[in-house]
């Protein structure tokens, strides 16, 4: 077994970037106060929290998740570091500059403090005068090094970022988490497959997000989910679950990086945040016999035939206008 398979994270993770105000026309995140929402899940039993260096409600954030007390151990803050900017690039010295900084806002800078989990928001590809793939994981290596971050990964990458990283012979660290966009049509893409093939020979744990695209507004066009969204109606009334839990619960279960999933996402409702951890919860992964987590395997089957008469043609949200190749 690689060292990383093995990794003790919590399973279910609540995104902080979806609760973000955006400036009309959707051209820049506003600062938002995102602390009843952050509250709500912790005193809900959320215990693992997706942050970016970006995201402009991570102070609220913070403030929550101090007050809120929960022992150190019991937490899991994953920060995702921003890899290049428009006008000026991420250096090594910004990215060490924000986790220290985010340590010291938690009150973690003393005592052996540490982040969990680091990622790399995005490829920085050396465009311009951004680092290069491997330049900035080596600032993730010096980290986890230091002991400021236990666990270290990255985000939206793509098989060809793997490879890229990869072809140099003085890695030190292997990434642990990869975190991206899932939904069932993805599933059929040959890149997204390429890129899970990857992940399990290389034992990195994958962490989902947008699994809810299909049945938000955003993806959800009738026109362009037909089947999956027909079969999910149908599901829901079979299982007596929502299309949303049973998106959550299929993507919870799927194995193909080789590893349990991470699966990210948000709420704003107080009661869905409950319903979400009784869903999904690290607790129910264990087979007690509560019945509430595994649904038939058929279920699945029926869902990913459906997603796969749809296609997976256009079927990510998270289009970033800077990652088009
Ligand atoms: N690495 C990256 O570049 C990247 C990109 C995108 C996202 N992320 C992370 O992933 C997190 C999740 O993002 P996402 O896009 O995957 O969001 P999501 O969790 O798919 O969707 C959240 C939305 O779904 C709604 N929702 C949730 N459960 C529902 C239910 N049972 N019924 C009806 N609506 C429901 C929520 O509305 P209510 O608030 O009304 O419940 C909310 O608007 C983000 O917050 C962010 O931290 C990372
Ligand atoms: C860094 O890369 C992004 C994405 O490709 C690009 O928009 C930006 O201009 C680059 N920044 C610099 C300073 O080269
Ligand atoms: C290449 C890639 O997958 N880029 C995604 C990275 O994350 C942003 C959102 O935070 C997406 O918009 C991009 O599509």
């Amino acid at each position: 077994m690689t060292p990383s398979a093995a990794l003790a994270l919590p399973r279910l993770c609540f995104g902080l970037g979806s609760l973000m105000a955006w400036a009309p026309g959707h051209t820049h995140p506003l600062p938002t106060d995102s602390y009843a929402q952050v509250a709500a899940a912790l005193a809900a039993g959320f215990r693992h929290f997706d942050c970016g260096d970006l995201y402009t409600n991570l102070p609220s954030a913070i403030r929550a998740i101090r007050d809120a007390g929960v022992p150190r151990d019991q937490l899991c803050l994953s920060l995702k570091l921003n890899t290049y900017g428009a006008l000026k690039p991420a250096r090594r010295d910004d990215m060490v500059a924000s986790a220290k900084k985010v340590l010291r806002e938690f009150g973690w800078d003393k005592h052996d403090g540490y982040l969990d989990v680091a990622l790399l928001h995005f490829p920085p590809r050396a465009k311009g005068d951004n680092l290069s793939n491997r330049e900035a994981w080596a600032v993730l290596e010096e980290l986890k090094d230091e002991g400021l971050v236990r666990v270290i990964g990255v985000s939206n990458w793509t098989i060809d970022d793997y490879e890229s990283q990869f072809a140099h012979n003085d890695i030190k660290h292997l990434p642990q988490v990869s975190e991206y966009e899932l939904n069932p049509h993805l599933l059929f893409d040959p890149k997204f497959k390429a890129r899970a093939a990857f992940e399990r020979e290389h034992g990195i744990v994958p962490k989902y997000y947008g699994i809810l695209t299909p049945v938000t507004d955003r993806l959800a066009k009738r026109s362009a989910s037909p089947h999956l969204l027909a079969t999910l109606d149908e599901l829901s009334i079979e299982t007596g679950l929502t299309p949303h839990e049973i998106l959550l619960l299929w993507a919870s279960q799927l194995d193909i990086s080789g590893t349990s999933p991470i699966i990210t996402t948000s709420t704003s409702n107080a009661e869905r945040a409950k319903r979400l951890v009784q869903l999904l919860g690290d607790t129910n992964q264990d087979d007690d016999d509560s019945g509430k987590s595994g649904l038939d395997k058929s279920v699945y089957e029926r869902l990913e035939h459906a997603a796969g008469q749809d296609g997976y043609e256009g079927k990510t949200f998270y289009l970033h206008p800077h990652m088009n190749k």
